[in-house]
């Protein structure tokens, strides 16, 4: 999201139409001698929308519920840019530099499954304006390169090997478009564009996700509304990521930052200047740091176990989605070195959270055992209508911990607003951690306690809170930081 020059990404400014539509409107009196009928019609409807604008009243679509449960996924870039040591093309390169040799479609997903990421977003076209995929409406694509004789298809490749391997599949399709010519008529661009998200949306099987970037498109109009009508009609359950600037159309948003990095407590509802809305956060961030298209002499810059730890704990640990960027070389294979470093890192995550302390606790026989059994697919509720409540967790002799997991059940909202984890010492109640939010999933590191109870004390919660996992980990000497 940063330009070359190290910008911050642009902010379009548009589709006020479409803003002003979902607006509640306010039930004032004006000067205006409107008819009784009339303010009570306008009263009756601004209710409605009031009511819907509590936070705890928004809840998450099924397909934003099973989106935020893969927790991981990996974005890839690969184009003429890889051949020509670019980051953003200026649309002008030739695609008979595109000739990948030994390209492996499964080379990759392997990788990935071995990292632990549940699906692959493909840039199908980046900012100039290049088609991995042999489409109708432009021959500067793969059709037009050495690679397969301009028979191949990248996209069918990887989607292919993506579900092989029990992946999810997205796309990235770049509105700003640095080589279309059409490009410089609003109107007829939309249609270019409209007609080739037809293409990705009927000719690759389900898309998981689909990347609306908004840079580089400033002051450019779009007629959005009508392009995401046109994806929803193929793919009703497609998420929508949406930027800054084209944030009015996403699903999900974006974190803010391309570090790695939730730098906040995260909430899952936000509010656009006066609509609410369910928008999980995705957290996108290169596997070598400084870029995501592939580049010689860039090994520096993979970026190191503990630094992909530590991304994994503020993303996922964060209650957020991570988004890792690959970029496979100009073979057309990830690079050794990336992809045993996906290994280690995939490795990693399952030796410091694979064994679960909890599992050692006294049994229980009541409905906490929900949030302590280790499923995430069942949960505990606190009583209704209960705005606080405690999990506790009892062993037979004393553990050792420094690491907790805890998990909100999402589908009714997010409830729980303050907690702490607390440790029993032999007389009081202490405090190992104090947060805010919980949401998806949450990670907290604390100095390693010792002791034979502890207790998720909910402090404070909308309604009753639901909780489908509280886990405990000892990390200590395998924290790679
Ligand atoms: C940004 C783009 O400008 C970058 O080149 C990259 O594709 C990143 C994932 O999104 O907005």
């Amino acid at each position: 999201m940063r330009n070359e020059a190290g910008g911050i990404r642009d902010t379009p400014r548009q589709h006020t139409q479409e803003k002003s539509r979902r607006y509640a409107v306010p039930c004032t009196l004006s000067k205006v001698r409107a008819s009784a009928v009339v303010v009570i019609a306008l009263c009756l409807s601004a209710s409605v929308l009031v009511h819907a604008e509590n936070f705890a009243d928004v809840k998450p679509s099924p397909q934003q519920v099973e989106w935020q449960d893969l927790e991981f996924g990996v974005i890839i870039h690969f184009g003429t840019n890889t051949f020509l040591d670019r980051e953003w093309g200026d649309g002008k390169a030739d695609p008979g530099g595109f000739n990948p040799t030994q390209l492996d479609a499964e080379q990759w997903m392997q990788a990935i499954q071995a990292a632990g990421a549940k699906y692959v977003i493909v840039v199908a076209k980046h900012h100039d304006g290049f088609c991995l995929w042999p489409t109708a409406q432009t021959s500067y694509s793969v059709k037009s390169s050495p690679w397969k004789n301009g028979q191949g298809d990248l996209l069918r490749e990887v989607s292919n090997a993506a579900r092989k391997y029990g992946l999810k599949f997205g796309i990235y399709l770049s509105p700003w478009d640095r080589h279309e010519p059409r490009y410089d008529n609003s109107a007829e661009y939309d249609k270019y564009y409209a007609a080739q998200l037809d293409e990705l949306a009927q000719n690759y099987g389900e898309l998981v996700e689909f990347w609306l970037d908004g840079a580089g498109s400033a002051g450019h109009v779009y007629n959005f509304p009508h392009i995401i009508e046109e994806l929803r009609t193929y793919q009703p359950n497609t998420l929508v990521f949406a930027d800054t600037g084209l944030f009015e159309y996403g699903d999900i948003r974006w974190v803010g930052n391309e570090e790695g990095t939730i730098p906040y407590e995260n909430w899952n509802v936000i509010d656009r200047h006066g609509y609410l809305r369910w928008r999980p956060v995705e957290v996108d961030t290169p596997l070598r740091k400084a870029h995501w298209f592939w580049h010689p002499n860039d090994e520096s810059s993979l970026k190191t176990l503990p630094e992909l730890v530590s991304t994994y704990e503020q993303s996922v640990g964060h209650g957020g989605q991570l988004m890792l960027g690959l970029a496979p070389d100009r073979r057309g294979l990830l690079p050794e070195a990336d992809v045993a470093r996906l290994k280690e890192f995939g490795a990693a995550i399952h030796r410091r959270y694979g064994d679960n302390l909890v599992g050692q606790r006294v049994p229980h026989h009541d409905a906490a055992n929900r949030a302590l059994d280790g499923d995430p697919d069942t949960f505990w509720s606190s009583p209704p209508g209960t705005h606080n409540s405690t999990l506790e967790v009892e062993f037979p002799k004393p553990v050792t911990f420094d690491h907790a997991i805890i998990m909100e059940w999402l589908n009714d909202g997010q409830q729980v607003q303050h907690f702490r984890i607390e440790v029993w010492d032999g007389k009081d109640w202490k405090t190992a951690v104090e947060g805010r939010a919980i949401g998806h999933k949450r990670i907290d590191r604390f100095a390693a306690v010792t002791t034979s109870r502890v207790r998720l004390n909910i402090l404070a919660s909308v309604a009753a809170a639901h909780i489908r996992e509280f886990q405990l980990f000892y990390v200590g000497g395998l924290a790679p930081h």
